[in-house]
């Protein structure tokens, strides 16, 4: 499918979609919503693709909602259209892993879009940051969620309550992103973790994901439970049997998502 706000490219197993709105620092419209949702949903369906990378511009991941298009709208409109709670929904069905690839100014919906991801990769350029309360309004598809189970209740109040920016290496030491390289290596670094994602059993990693998702969905007993029952249930997969034999005869793993 042709898209006119994203790019999509498959390269060895792996998928990878730039937000695309240049003249506007990839400000999320519903037009980039809308194709961002399709295009994941056909990446985690596709049986080539094993992980996704997620990323923007040298300049910006996405700088927010695009605030042009929001900003005649009325709460009909918005309660109606909600397209920002559709697309996030939408992210939120995708079952293999997802990298943010961080570049730039990650703001508002941007955050939260980075947020949505399962982990951040940033450059050293990064900026992240919730200012829509100079907008006179708040974050509306996670950011008072997510930001303050990532980084804790007063660093995520302060960044809702000020809107400051937090640079990538107040976002490392606050666990908002797993790693910081130089803005050069962002994407080769990318890669190489997806790569990485790639080699192993799609069963693995997509059990990974969901077991560590419950960490914010639930109680320590509960997600306990989720993972056991997780962890048990690969053993009924040929890459567990696989994976294991490898080990032992000192040879690579061949998985086969199976
Ligand atoms: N929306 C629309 N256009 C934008 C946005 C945006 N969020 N951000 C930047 N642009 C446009 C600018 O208008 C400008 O366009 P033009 O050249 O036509 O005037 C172009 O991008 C370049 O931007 P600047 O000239 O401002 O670039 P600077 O380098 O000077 O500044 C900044 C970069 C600091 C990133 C600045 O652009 C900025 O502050 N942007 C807005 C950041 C912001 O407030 N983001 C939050 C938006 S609200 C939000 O995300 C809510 C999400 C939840 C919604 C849920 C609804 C239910």
């Amino acid at each position: 499918m042709a898209y006119e706000t994203i790019i999509v490219e498959v390269d060895d197993e792996v998928a990878t979609i730039t937000l695309n709105r240049p003249d506007a620092l990839n400000a999320l419209n519903s037009q980039l919503l809308g194709e961002l949702s399709q295009a994941l949903a056909e990446v985690d369906a596709s049986d080539k693709v094993r992980c996704i990378i997620v990323t923007g511009s040298a300049k910006a991941f996405a700088a927010g909602a695009d605030i042009k298009e929001m900003s005649e709208k009325s709460f009909v409109e918005m309660f109606l259209g909600d397209y920002f709670g559709t697309a996030s929904d939408a992210i939120g069905r995708v079952r293999k892993p997802v990298i943010a690839a961080v570049s730039g100014y990650a703001l508002g919906g941007g955050c939260e879009l980075a947020m949505m991801c399962d982990f951040i990769i940033a450059s050293d350029t990064a900026k992240f940051g919730q200012p829509e309360i100079n907008l006179g309004v708040i974050a509306g598809i996670g950011g008072t969620q997510r930001l303050t189970r990532y980084v804790g209740k007063s660093k995520s109040m302060d960044m809702h309550l000020t809107g400051r920016f937090m640079d990538a290496e107040e976002a490392e030491r606050a666990g908002l992103v797993s790693r910081v390289v130089p803005a050069k290596q962002l994407m080769d670094e990318a890669h190489q973790a997806a790569a990485k994602i790639a080699e192993k059993s799609v069963l693995a990693t997509m059990a990974a994901k969901q077991a560590v998702n419950r960490a914010y969905e639930t109680t320590l007993t509960e997600g306990l439970m989720a993972e056991r029952s997780l962890f048990q249930s690969l053993f009924a997969t040929e890459d567990q049997k696989e994976g294991m034999a490898a080990f032992l005869e000192k040879r690579t793993a061949q998985f086969r998502d199976r």
